[in-house]
């Protein structure tokens, strides 16, 4: 199947990189999104989210002519869904984005046309996109009922890259790609193959939606055994930055690096799939989650009882997003524990995060956003939550009067 027209339903980190990959390789891309905004961005050739390369890329493929935005779907030979998969109360998946996109879709499927499920997603997610379909689309056979002979192609094929190396994750990673029927599977494999150079693997839609799902969960587990023992050696009076260089001298040893807690849309919210999926069984992963959770509240006790003791204490907070170099403030502990040091009005609280215009919803009117000569040179306290460049940069002379609270190891 040659693929003539590909749309991709959700434009943010994943779809619009994955857009403009599609493009890249002439095929005639159409972006769906909600958001009126991001659609007009996108068509002057502009991005709406910060990634590097991805710019250039997408400025391209517009002015090209292979790529173009729209806020309601069209036919297309191939439908990629990345939209969010958010958790609501209770940490349970919320579907309700991915139920939404495929009844989007639904009115402009046709015969052979295949349906792809990017978002991260719980075991069985694939299958009830299938069943909102088919409730749709009553005309239509899809492989469900119908088995290899179905009208419409179904299959799992999640995202695996990493924010800050999309456009490199996106063409080397392997892709792990999970049919409802094997056809589906091979017709996916057809079409990430297009601009995809890693392998793409066979296997169902359930394993696919779990092997995810267990990516992310390791790394959290990785990650929680790094923080733990940022604690345990906080209270042993150890450096836990020189102890892991030197563990990780080990062949067989690699310890993650810990820091305020994790962030991000993924890895923060995945392993919750699993635990909500399988509660009596996922102990570990839900004692990670527990522990990379309760490292942001040991920041917060550590930076209060540094403030403690200033009669009118000024911490400079650096850093709001959940990672290095990157814009996204999704899941930030960052943002959590400013927050909360606001909210107990701890100190007088300045803020610098170089990769955003203005302060996210939850710290305006608390906390102010500043450049970082203002905010150390205002500073008593210097909080280090994230580890940009900028901050690397330091001339370490200037914090020699201050105290530091180094969540993720830069100054030491
Ligand atoms: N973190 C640490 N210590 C570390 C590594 C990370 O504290 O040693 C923290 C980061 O600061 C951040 C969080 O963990 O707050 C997550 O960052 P990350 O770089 O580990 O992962 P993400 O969320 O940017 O991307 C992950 C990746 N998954 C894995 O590496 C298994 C990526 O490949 C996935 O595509 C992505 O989740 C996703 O979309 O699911």
């Amino acid at each position: 199947m040659s693929f003539d027209v590909i749309s991709i339903i959700g434009l943010g980190y994943i779809g619009l990189p994955t857009a403009a990959a599609f493009a890249a390789r002439r095929k005639k891309v159409v972006g769906v999104d909600v958001s009126q905004s991001a659609v007009d961005t996108i068509n002057k050739g502009e991005i709406h989210i910060v990634e590097p390369e991805l710019d250039m890329l997408v400025h391209a493929a517009v002015t090209q002519g292979h790529l173009r935005a729209t806020l309601i779907p069209e036919p297309a030979d191939a439908f990629l869904i990345a939209v969010p998969t958010p958790f609501c109360d209770g940490n349970k998946p919320d579907l309700s984005y991915i139920e939404a996109a495929s009844r989007s879709i639904a009115p402009v499927l046709k015969k052979g046309d295949i349906v792809v499920l990017e978002s991260t997603s719980p075991v069985g997610a694939t299958e009830k996109m299938s069943a909102w379909l088919a409730n749709c689309r009553p005309d239509l056979t899809f492989p469900q009922h119908a088995g290899e002979q179905s009208d419409i192609r179904i299959a799992h094929c999640p995202e695996r890259v990493l924010p800050g190396h999309v456009i490199r994750e996106l063409v080397q990673n392997d892709r792990v790609i999970g049919g409802m029927t094997r056809r589906c599977g091979e017709l996916a494999r057809d079409l990430y193959q297009i601009f995809v150079q890693g392998d793409c693997i066979l296997t169902d839609a359930r394993t696919a939606e779990m092997c995810k799902l267990s990516e992310n969960a390791f790394r959290d587990v990785n990650i929680a055994y790094a923080n733990e023992l940022s604690m345990i050696c906080d209270r042993l009076d150890i450096n836990v930055w020189e102890l892991i260089r030197l563990a990780n001298r080990h062949p067989r040893v690699s310890i993650l690096q810990p820091g305020p807690g994790v962030g991000g849309h993924c890895i923060a919210v995945d392993p919750w799939f699993i635990v909500d999926s399988a509660p009596d069984e996922a102990k570990l992963i839900r004692t990670a989650r527990g522990v990379n959770d309760g490292k942001s509240h040991y920041v917060i006790e550590q930076t209060k009882r540094l403030a403690a003791r200033f009669k009118a204490p000024v911490i400079a907070c650096l850093g709001l997003a959940f990672k290095a170099n990157i814009d996204d403030l999704r899941e930030s502990p960052a943002i959590d524990i400013v927050n909360q040091l606001a909210d107990e009005r701890v100190a007088d609280i300045v803020v610098v995060e170089p990769n955003v215009a203005v302060l996210p919803e939850a710290l305006r009117g608390k906390v102010e956003l500043t450049s970082l000569t203002s905010a150390i040179e205002a500073a008593d306290i210097v909080l280090l939550l994230v580890d940009h460049r900028e901050f690397k940069d330091i001339n370490r002379r200037r914090l020699q009067s201050k105290l530091l609270v180094d969540t993720r190891g830069i100054f030491s």
